[in-house]
């Protein structure tokens, strides 16, 4: 039976997926580096400096940063990411979300989130979420960021779940390879064509109810 459901953050929780976006296509404009809607879906659930890195490697003419200024752009993005989630309010959690907490809440399910960002309570204590969840396990506590499973697999062993009875729910590609590297059922939130390895793909989370991802658990 299905004891746990374990959430990614940015992109699934709440639309931080969107500033993450703002905040790296105003350091790309800066450095005059092409950078599109299409390219950052690669950056999803990439920590901040893989995510630099990867948008340096866009560049026209490549320069060679030392590890000094390296740290500074990350953290130029970082305060742009941080000036642009103080907006955030509780009505930013997306749709079905609520619904799908407390109806696993009434199910008996253990809940926690697994993210790859330093900013995670941040955004969590903004949507007023601190409670919601059995365990929050965020970039401070994990070694290997995904597609490596480690924030997953640290997520169930403090909630004492087997992987194997564990749900992790995610909208990155990066995020749904950690999910199936920990062995748990993958559930993608985005398009059918992205995510070939998840085990159920939904359009958005207003289709993540508790009934849609039992029946395809046990199907
Ligand atoms: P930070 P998640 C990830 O969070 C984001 O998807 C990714 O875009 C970001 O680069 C990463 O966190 C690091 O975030 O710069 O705040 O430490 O989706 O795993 O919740
Ligand atoms: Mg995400």
């Amino acid at each position: 039976p299905i004891q746990a459901f374990i959430f990614d953050l940015d992109g699934v929780i709440t639309d931080t997926a969107e500033h993450h976006y703002l905040a790296w296509k105003a350091i790309a404009d800066e450095l005059h580096i092409p950078f599109t809607r299409q390219f950052n879906e690669n950056l999803k659930g990439v920590s901040r400096m893989d995510s630099l890195r990867l948008l340096l490697s866009q560049a026209e003419t490549p320069v060679d940063y030392t590890a000094e200024q390296l740290e500074e752009l990350a953290q130029w993005k970082n305060r742009i990411y941080q000036e642009l989630i103080e907006q955030i309010i509780p009505a930013d959690i997306l749709p079905g979300i609520p619904e799908l907490l407390a109806e696993l809440k009434r199910q008996g399910m253990r809940t926690a989130i697994a993210s790859a960002s330093k900013n995670a309570f941040t955004v969590i204590g903004r949507l007023k979420l601190m409670d919601a969840f059995d365990v929050i396990v965020d970039a401070a506590e994990i070694k290997n960021t995904k597609p490596d499973p480690e924030v997953f697999l640290k997520a169930a062993e403090l909630l004492q779940v087997e992987p194997g009875c564990s749900i992790g729910v995610e909208d990155a590609v990066a995020g749904v390879q950690a999910i199936k590297a920990a062995g748990m059922f993958a559930v993608a939130i985005g398009a059918k064509e992205a995510f070939s390895h998840a085990d159920l793909v939904l359009g958005s989370t207003s289709e993540l109810t508790w009934s849609t991802v039992s029946e395809a658990w046990s199907a």
